[in-house]
């Protein structure tokens, strides 16, 4: 078996130790970590998403198989690093009720190897912790993830909560998650959306031009 399949294979068994021998792998053959991510562990994200829609696997299993991924990310993380010229400030977190972070991190991931500087609220982020970190740390864009059909709608709400504390139009906010699409993002007042990760770094770069 090819080393991104054992690294999928590995991800979907929530085998943590697998997946860094394999991962460490594709290093040592000269795989970038950027690839490793997509080829590999977003692709066992899809695949496991499928067994998970299908009724094969059930929470437990997709937890292991994300916690696998998370700890993958972080480790490449350090290999990728980040620009020591910061381009903006960017206020990420996955919205209210909603416990998907995946996605956000690798955004997060992307943006910081970009030369962003990324403060991250992680997941299940209210309004009001959007509007208090975008003021404290004086955020150039907010950045608002969603995984569920149910919590995109609360990207709204944390928008209309930025309007309502009057500082909507001192930043821009941008949105993204596999259920968002260009024109939910237009209804809902955002600058931006974006599809992934590498979308959502030339969509901050251009909106800061
Ligand atoms: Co959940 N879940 N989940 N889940 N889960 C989905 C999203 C689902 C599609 C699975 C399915 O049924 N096929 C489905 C949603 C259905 C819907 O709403 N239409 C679903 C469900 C139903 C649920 C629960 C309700 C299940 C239950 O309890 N019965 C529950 C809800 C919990 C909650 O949030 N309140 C739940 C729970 C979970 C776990 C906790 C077990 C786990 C999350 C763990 C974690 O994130 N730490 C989990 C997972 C892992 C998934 C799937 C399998 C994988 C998501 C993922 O990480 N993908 C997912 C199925 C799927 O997506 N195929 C599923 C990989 C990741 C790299 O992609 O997150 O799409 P993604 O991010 C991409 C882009 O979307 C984009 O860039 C990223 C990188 O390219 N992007 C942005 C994301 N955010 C962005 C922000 C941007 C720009 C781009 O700018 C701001």
């Amino acid at each position: 078996m090819e080393q991104y399949e054992l690294l999928i294979k590995a991800v979907m068994d929530g085998d943590q130790e697998a997946a860094i021998v394999a991962k460490d792998n594709l290093l040592a053959a000269g795989a970038k970590p950027l690839v490793i991510i997509e080829r590999g562990l977003v692709a066992a994200m899809n695949d496991v998403g499928l067994l998970f829609k299908e009724g094969e696997i059930f929470v437990p299993e997709v937890i292991m198989a994300s916690n696998c991924v998370l700890e993958i990310i972080e480790q490449l993380k350090l290999l990728i690093g980040g620009q020591a010229i910061s381009k903006g400030t960017v206020v990420i977190g996955t919205v209210k009720g909603d416990l998907h972070d995946i996605g956000k991190n690798l955004v997060r991931l992307l943006l910081e190897s970009n030369g962003f500087r990324v403060v991250d609220l992680g997941a299940d982020v209210a309004p009001e912790r959007f509007i208090a970190a975008a003021q404290a740390e004086s955020a150039d864009i907010v950045a608002l993830s969603a995984l569920l059909t149910t919590t995109m709608l609360n990207m709204r709400a944390a928008i209309e909560a930025f309007t309502e504390a009057g500082c909507r139009d001192r930043l821009k906010i941008i949105v993204g998650g596999a259920p968002v699409s260009p024109e939910f993002a237009a209804q809902i007042g955002a600058d931006g959306y974006a599809e992934n990760a590498a979308e959502a770094v030339a969509l901050c770069q251009s909106l800061l031009k």
